[in-house]
């Protein structure tokens, strides 16, 4: 018989036997794997559960809120405040931070999240996911406040997403190497099903929203009119072009079997750095592709370094086969 490895066992090699987390990181990466679980069950249900379409509110981005991107907030919140491993959140759907209310014990730890990634994909039935970041708040500072969250990526000590497609699979980084496991409903438990995952270094894949082209800046158009010039142009080689629309998804193939993202800075709205949120989905996921031997820029320095100035900041994302992104960035001026 195959023996299951579940995420609860393997966080508790990560803390007893490898000493990567203390107790209280474990606790905390159990709860929000809970919390995904239920997102799960809500995104499964659908039309069903009565929580399709949209809510008729707007995020502090401007952005419409789906329903399930409230619930989803919602269930992440009330999972996570209660247990004493917290001092504050933060979410993408959430104006400030959310501090843990004084009736509860605060903890040393910030979380912060997009509870429902690829929003636009909700109502058409495609893979969507949550995505996560966990800093420890600084030492020495008394209370908790937005200040607090302003690290860079590089200081994260656990992120990782979960993926709602046809598997729901979690995909966590410590810092040692990125693992996944898979949901197994009639277990009701995460299992492990893949440990020190490798992105391949070249790729013949890439994904970009095409319809922005015409906005682009000169190094982004110059790398994808080379990989549409395949065989016959500079790279000698046909590439393939995927875009989910949900970076959990397009992370989550590029994990799988290599490939380069990218949602670049555009001329449209010049004075917004990009589309995608820095706390919330750049960090986190430059963190699992570097953990996984991939890289991560935003064309001119690697994500993980850029020191966050507020809460809701957004960035500039080329991230992926680790010599597809170095050329990307090279193509900048950078390198
Ligand atoms: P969201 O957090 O509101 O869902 O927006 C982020 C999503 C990413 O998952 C995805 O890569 C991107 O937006 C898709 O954007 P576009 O609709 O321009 O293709
Ligand atoms: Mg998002």
């Amino acid at each position: 018989m195959i023996k299951k490895i579940s995420l609860t066992r393997y966080l508790v090699e990560q803390q007893r036997v490898d000493g990567h987390i203390p107790g209280d990181l474990r606790l905390l990466l159990e709860v929000v794997a809970r919390s995904c679980k239920s997102i799960s069950q809500a995104v499964n249900k659908g039309d069903l559960g009565g929580i399709l379409g949209a809510a008729d509110t707007e995020n502090v981005q401007g952005e419409m809120q789906k329903q399930l991107d409230i619930i989803a907030n919602e269930v992440l919140i009330e999972a996570n405040e209660w247990g004493g491993h917290l001092a504050a959140m933060a979410s993408e759907e959430m104006d400030s931070i959310y501090v843990v209310p004084n009736r509860y014990p605060q903890g040393e730890y910030l979380l912060m999240f997009d509870p429902l990634d690829g929003s636009s994909n909700i109502d058409v039935n495609v893979s969507i996911g949550t995505i996560f970041s966990v800093l420890k708040k600084p030492e020495g500072s008394p209370g908790v406040s937005e200040a607090d969250f302003l690290q860079p990526g590089s200081q994260q000590v656990a992120a990782g997403y979960c993926v709602y497609g046809p598997q729901t699979t979690l995909v966590l980084t410590v810092g040692d190497g990125v693992a996944m496991f898979s949901l197994d409903r009639e277990q009701g438990s995460f299992v492990l099903i893949k440990e020190h995952v490798e992105i391949p270094l070249d790729t013949k894949e890439f994904a970009i929203n095409m319809s922005n082209m015409r906005h682009w800046d000169e190094p982004v158009k110059r790398y994808v009119d080379e990989c549409l010039a395949g065989k016959e142009g500079p790279r000698g080689k046909d590439f393939n072009m995927r875009w989910v629309a949900s970076m959990v998804a397009d992370v989550h193939r590029i994990l799988t079997r290599g490939g380069v993202f990218l949602y670049p800075w555009d001329k449209r709205e010049p004075q917004k750095a990009g589309k995608l949120r820095l706390m919330y989905e750049a960090n986190p996921m430059s963190w699992l592709v570097e953990q996984a031997g991939g890289a991560a820029t935003n064309g001119q320095q690697r994500i993980l370094d850029i020191k966050p100035t507020k809460l809701h900041e957004r960035v500039s994302v080329i991230l992926g086969s680790k010599n597809e992104v170095e050329r990307i960035t090279s193509y900048h001026g950078t390198l």
